[in-house]
């Protein structure tokens, strides 16, 4: 018995396949076969194996719906997905067959798996560990399925100006057609706006009037590696409930008729491109209602629909939150509870408060949500005395167990007093969710004694968790980088599959990390992968970059607290140092190529301009005849998952340097030490869980910790001491900016002054032992052998990163969910 059995597709042949890809040329398409482009072979090929995940899909979803097992629901706001069409190829096991399929008919495989569009529902981190989490999902056999909306734009495509300015396109995803979707224009669902909430007794309403929109579904299919089991992501459109509001229609205002129905249409527009930043937009609310609503009368519907008593929903349906936008979930069900079931107050407070989990992803506090009362008020006014009376039970509460406590109180209330007042959505969530958890060991700890202390001390510590970020070694070792995945394989001398289900496997690498043989085999894949991004860049950017010289990658959106400005400030730092070094004394230096790539949100004046600072700083260093030998540096545009796919296989270090305490956890610091990059960070997030799992002699580790930085903060605000006096080697870096060596230096004044004055993110304070981090890897990379021990030692001790990992964690320990396996 293999894997195989019963995985509808999975033991096609290739004459088979050529077949349905030219049928669906000629049906799907009609076209004809002799007329078909690489986008057009792309959409047969994909058709082709979306009928096999229609019918995996099919069965997965039939046979769990017969067996109504608890399921668990991911409410996210990002799905950062990806392509698809490679990833499917590779969990059905089809790669290589269609590989030879795709060949007889004339096209290469890569080239029309390069044709595929990136479905960018999400800005980063957050997005993207949604997606991994659907693929450890389906990978283990969950029921668990996604719950988000579909956008019409993703996350804006990234242009640089030639004076290095960031410019933002629309990116229409589906323009070309969505071929792993599948609209269910019978599941619709109406939510409503406005209107008027009037109170009757027993705590009940009655919400009426306002605005009427229809929530569509659409479904993706998810399908876990080597398992017949595909799961659904299901996405939410928007559309006006009636084509035209008919009263402006007779009324003759037609413009106005039709203006109701594109209001309707825009709440799934556009996602929002903000990351770890609030903004308080109303259209942002409404998706974030239109959104749970949607969602939460789905699952109740599903939940009925299996005959259970209402008092055992929480025995059928978990729900994850993924940070606070989905917090509406709260009052909402409440609200289908009490108003629309029947329930008891008290009754449903109890079913919800065993529904809901909630993981926060930030304690940085201008990503934290609050919203105006007023707003909140005119948009949802039964949820706001929803939310209002849960406060009311809530701080009675509180004050029972810390009488006469008044600044507790204000701390802790959903509501924050002044004019107006503000909703505080994390508040609401922990008191409305059964568990809270952060997502790397440090930041679970900083919840709880920082944002979370007072609930800490009213419900104990045990609600208070940790569930460690994980990614998907699917895609981000055996998809992303064939080669490695196979060098592994063979040296494991185990199946792929078990060591790509079972991560920890990889520690049997660790015996070979002395042998010479195998050091060069992993030394030549690296090599290869660097020719693969060089490649990359030449062809998209015209740029030659120089495969012989170390690659160091810093990719992550644009943010202060990241810290890309240390970087390129010690990029300068560098190139002042190599060009006052004789032509000797330069030929000993370790060449190294600096890589740069991250949008930064389209708002954020100081991040856009540090693109324009890296992009000027690149001009003049790569053209100085003295030094682009040894030193250079590229921002790569519009940065991507696909984009992320070659440059983190090709990376030797890559930087993870944000301020200790500010960065959650971080989860591209765990794919570049996957694929055998080195770890060049700050003892921060889960740099932290890595530096345990690998050695902290096969990191590099700089900066000042956690408990130093609020100190140092306050000695910025009260006793600032000049950049010259505290690190004078910045101080000429920032000069020699400024005194406009890399252009017009007063461009970047304000950039500069961020540093010069509070310093919020202490660069001045961690320059100096950043300097001598980057002079360690230098030292380190010259010891060749040694370099490549670190890299497969690394590798080696991943496996703890695993989503599956991560996932199992949340079905055992909160959800309480089983595996199915389908027949
Ligand atoms: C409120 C709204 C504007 C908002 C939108 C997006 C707030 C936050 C976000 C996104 C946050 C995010 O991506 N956080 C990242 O989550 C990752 C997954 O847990 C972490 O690895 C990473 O450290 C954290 O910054």
């Amino acid at each position: 018995k293999t894997w195989k059995e019963g995985i509808r597709g999975v033991d096609s042949d290739v004459p088979s396949i050529t077949k349905s890809i030219v049928n669906h040329v000629q049906t799907s398409l009609a076209r004809q076969a002799y007329n078909v482009d690489n986008v057009g072979a792309y959409q047969a090929v994909a058709l082709s194996v979306r009928d096999d995940l229609i019918a995996n899909w099919n069965e997965t979803q039939l046979y769990t719906t017969n067996k109504t097992p608890k399921r668990a629901y991911y409410l996210s706001l990002e799905f950062l997905m990806g392509r698809t069409l490679d990833n499917a190829l590779l969990n059905l096991g089809l790669k290589q067959k269609y590989n030879e399929g795709v060949e007889k008919l004339g096209f290469n495989l890569e080239d029309i798996v390069d044709c595929e569009r990136d479905a960018a529902l999400g800005n980063g981190g957050l997005g993207r560990l949604a997606a991994c989490y659907l693929d450890s999902s389906a990978t283990q056999e969950l029921p668990v399925w996604g719950y988000g909306l579909r956008y019409k734009y993703g996350i804006f495509q990234q242009l640089i100006a030639p004076d290095g300015s960031q410019l933002e396109a629309p990116d229409p995803w589906l323009n070309n057609q969505n071929p792993w979707e599948l609209p269910r224009l019978d599941v619709t669902i109406e939510v409503r706006f406005y209107g008027h909430a009037e109170r009757l007794d027993k705590g009940k309403a009655i919400w009426s009037g306002g605005q009427e929109v229809l929530a569509v579904a659409y479904d993706v299919m998810i399908p876990g590696y080597h398992t017949k089991n595909t799961n659904n992501l299901r996405l939410w459109e928007s559309k006006p409930k009636r084509g035209f509001d008919l009263d402006s229609f007779n009324a003759g205002d037609y413009d106005r008729a039709v203006a109701s129905s594109t209001s309707a249409e825009n709440i799934t527009s556009v996602l929002y491109p903000n990351d770890n930043t609030y903004i308080g937009k109303e259209l942002r609310l409404k998706q974030q209602y239109f959104w749970t609503a949607a969602s939460l009368s789905d699952i109740m519907r599903r939940f009925k629909n299996t005959g259970k008593n209402i008092s055992e929903f929480p025995d059928f349906v978990a729900i994850q939150l993924n940070d606070t936008h989905p917090t509406l979930a709260v009052p909402e069900l409440m609200r289908l509870l009490v108003d629309e079931e029947d329930v008891p107050w008290d009754k449903a407070w109890k079913i919800v408060t065993n529904t809901f989990f909630f993981t926060n992803h930030t304690v940085l506090p201008e990503a934290l949500e609050k919203w105006p009362v007023p707003l909140m008020q005119n948009l949802l006014p039964r949820h706001m005395q929803i939310i209002f009376d849960i406060n009311l039970q809530f701080l009675q509460s509180v004050e029972r167990k810390f009488p006469g406590d008044r600044d507790r109180l204000a701390r802790m209330s959903i509501i924050q007093e002044g004019t107006p007042q503000y909703v505080r959505m994390a508040n609401l969530a922990c008191i409305g969710s059964r568990k809270v958890n952060g997502v790397a060991e440090l930041h679970s700890e900083l919840v709880r004694t920082t944002i979370m202390k007072d609930f800490v001390d009213y419900y104990g510590v045990s609600k208070f968790q940790n569930v460690t970020n994980g990614i998907t070694p699917r895609r981000w070792l055996d998809q992303c980088n064939p080669l490695l995945s196979d060098l592994i394989t063979e040296t494991l001398k185990i199946k792929k599959e078990v060591w790509l289900r079972d991560l920890y496997k990889l520690e049997g690498l660790l015996k070979f990390a002395d042998d010479p043989t195998f050091q060069k085999k992993w030394a030549a894949v690296k090599q290869s992968n660097k020719e693969r991004l060089a490649h990359h860049v030449e062809t998209q950017f015209g740029i030659k970059v120089n495969t012989s010289a170390m690659f160091d990658v810093q990719v992550k959106r644009l943010h202060e607290y990241k810290r890309q400005t240390l970087n390129i400030l010690g990029v300068v730092h560098r190139y002042l140092t190599l060009k006052a070094m004789s032509p000797a004394e330069r030929k000993k230096v370790n060449p190294r190529v600096v890589f740069f790539a991250g949008k930064a949100a389209p708002g954020y004046y100081i991040a856009k301009l540090t693109i324009k600072l890296i992009v000027n700083v690149a001009r003049v260093i790569n053209e100085d005849p003295d030094t682009k030998e040894y030193l250079s540096m590229f921002f790569l545009p519009d940065y991507s998952v696909s984009l992320a796919e070659i440059l983190i296989p090709a990376s030797e270090v890559s930087q993870h340097i944000s301020t200790a305490g500010t960065e959650a956890s971080g989860t591209s610091n765990m794919k570049f030490c996957l694929n055998g990059g080195l770890l060049l960070g700050t003892v921060d997030g889960a740099n932290i869980e890595i530096a345990e799992e690998v050695g902290e002699s096969n990191v590099f580790f700089f900066g000042h910790l956690t408990p130093a930085v609020e100190e140092l903060r306050y000695k910025h605000t009260y006793h600032p001491v000049p950049v010259e006096e505290k690190c004078p080697p910045l101080a000429k870096v920032l000069n020699e900016i400024s005194s406009g060596r890399f252009g017009d230096g007063s461009v970047y004044e304000p950039l500069l002054n961020t540093i010069r004055q509070v310093d919020y993110y202490l660069v001045t304070e961690d320059f100096d032992s950043y300097i001598r981090a980057l002079e360690m890897v230098d030292t380190a990379y010259q010891d060749r052998n040694g370099w490549i021990k670190k890299s497969i030692c690394t590798t080696a001790k991943m496996g703890k990163f695993s989503s599956d990992r991560a996932i199992m964690n949340y079905a055992e320990e909160y959800w309480n969910i089983e595996q199915i396996k389908v027949p």
